[in-house]
């Protein structure tokens, strides 16, 4: 994944407000102001957030591309784990009296269980040097209602803060929603208590994507029922219908064959085995367990194999099997969804990300700045910055969440959509430059008298100003 970097110039002038607002202040009182600096500077966190069971390791697994994360039939991801870039590949456990402990990988993972009370871990940070993760911190969640209630209470306060002012913004920038089918009703029970505990950090279009997992499993288990994805998008298309103001996208997607295909699992062996298969009947295959294997085939090598694929996985995967490992993990990636999830992160999450990372930071400093010993003028500082032209594509981001949640139908969506994700997009397309960016202006604030709808008519005076800003912008430029 490649980052986008900050061209709007929005981290600066964040940073260097939270500087100047504890100024000869004791370290105690500048510490957590110093910390959510760090924020905006670091990869944006992405938890990913859901039921037990729903997938969430697995698919995290798929995302860094090792299988580091433990996935099991029963709860096992027992303490909030951060993936995170870094070399050496290491992990330590951080505990909650602020100590922390080097952890053991096992085999590359995380171990499931560990030598320490789970009510005593913050939370397990992996390194790893894994490109996925230059520009992404990718936080495993145990996950709510969970089977214990220390493992949920784990997952709140990493998502929702524990109460102090620091953690009040959470610890996470952006959510994946992991939702799998056979739960659907209560799965929308979790999203709205989520939303309920979440406050400022609720999901919504600007900063949640959310994930049909296992969607190998759709539909009847024996595909009688027809092509599991083809069930699966038609379920994320209702759910994105049904919530547009929530994700900016749903991707049905399966965990499993995206592990598979991006941990090294899918050798020439195991392409070989799956040829094999080629004259097997699809029915009698998934019934491989009661009736014995096919001929040639022994246990542990279909074992491996339906592991590693499931069995939509084996039934399909058998017609590009006899062009080679490279095909079918090529084919794996795309018909897992997996590259499709990693497009709308890329497209939809990351050039966001600095603003993100920079209303959360805001966000954090307002609620801090009463525990100042002179407030009314730190209050006075920080609303002032507030107007700052530079801090305009917050303004954007503000209105584009408005516009999401009251008028996602809104012709001024993708023009809004524009000028946050790719300003000088917007400036090349501007025909004269200059006077079709003040012509785009003046259209725009005629927008606003039109429109009757108050996020709109917000919308359409932000997107005036985001024009005349970059009218500005490139008359003063020297070219
Ligand atoms: N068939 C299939 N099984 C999956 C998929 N994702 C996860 N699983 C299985 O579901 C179980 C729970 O997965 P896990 O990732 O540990 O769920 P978590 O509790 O949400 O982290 C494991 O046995 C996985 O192998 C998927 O996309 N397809
Ligand atoms: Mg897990």
């Amino acid at each position: 994944m490649t980052g986008t970097p900050d061209r709007s110039g929005v981290t600066g002038v964040v940073d260097r407000l939270l500087a100047v607002l504890v100024e000869g202040l004791p370290p105690d009182l500048r510490r957590p102001f110093e910390e959510v600096r760090e924020t905006l500077h670091a990869p944006l966190r992405l938890a990913v957030v859901g039921r037990v069971k729903a997938g969430k390791s697995t698919l995290v697994n798929a995302l860094v591309g090792r299988r580091v994360a433990p996935t099991a039939a029963g709860e096992c991801t027992q303490v909030v784990t951060w993936y995170t870039y870094g070399s050496p590949d290491r992990a330590e456990v951080q505990l909650r009296d602020g100590t922390s402990r080097p952890l053991v990988l096992e085999n590359g993972a995380v171990p499931a269980s560990l030598d320490v009370p789970v009510e005593e871990v913050r939370r397990i940070v992996v390194h790893l040097q894994a490109g996925a993760l230059r520009d992404l911190t990718l936080i495993d969640t145990p996950g709510l209602a969970t089977l214990t209630a220390a493992n949920e209470e784990a997952t709140r306060r990493a998502l929702l803060g524990d109460g102090s002012s620091t953690a009040a913004a959470g610890d996470a920038d952006a959510l994946l929603f992991a939702i799998r089918e056979a739960e659907r009703q209560d799965d929308f029970d979790f999203l709205r208590d989520f939303h309920r505990a979440s406050g400022s950090l609720s999901a919504t279009a600007v900063n949640a994507v959310c994930v049909l997992t296992q969607a190998d499993l759709f539909g009847s288990g024996d595909l009688a029922g027809g092509d599991p994805f083809a069930l699966a998008r038609g379920v994320a298309d209702r759910i994105a219908t049904e919530h547009p103001t929530d994700f900016s996208a749903v991707v049905p997607v399966s965990g499993l064959l995206a592990q598979t295909a991006r941990t090294g699992l899918v050798t020439e062996q195991l392409a070989r085995t799956l040829r094999e298969l080629a004259s097997a009947d699809p029915v009698l295959l998934q019934l491989w367990r009661q009736i014995g294997t096919p001929e040639g085939i022994g246990d542990a090598e279909m074992t491996g194999l339906w592991e590693a694929l499931g069995p939509y996985g084996v039934v399909a995967g058998r017609s590009v099997a006899p062009e080679g490992a490279a095909a079918l993990r090529t084919w794996l990636g795309s018909t897992s969804g997996v590259d499709e999830l990693d497009t709308a992160i890329q497209r939809q999450l990351l050039p966001r990300a600095h603003l993100i990372k920079a209303i959360r930071a805001l966000s954090v400093a307002a609620t801090l700045v009463p525990g100042l010993p002179d407030h009314e003028d730190a209050r006075a500082r920080l609303e002032t910055a507030l107007l700052d032209p530079a801090l305009h594509p917050l303004a954007e981001l503000r209105a584009l969440r408005l516009l999401g949640a009251h008028a996602p139908a809104s012709p001024l969506v993708p023009r809004l959509e524009a000028v946050v994700d790719d300003p000088d997009g917007v400036v090349r397309g501007a025909s004269g430059a200059a006077d079709g960016l003040r012509r785009a202006a003046a259209y725009a604030t005629g927008e606003a008298t039109r429109s009757v709808v108050p996020a709109e008519i917000e919308a359409a005076r932000v997107l005036a100003r985001s024009y005349q800003l970059l009218a500005r912008r490139v008359a003063g430029s020297p070219s």
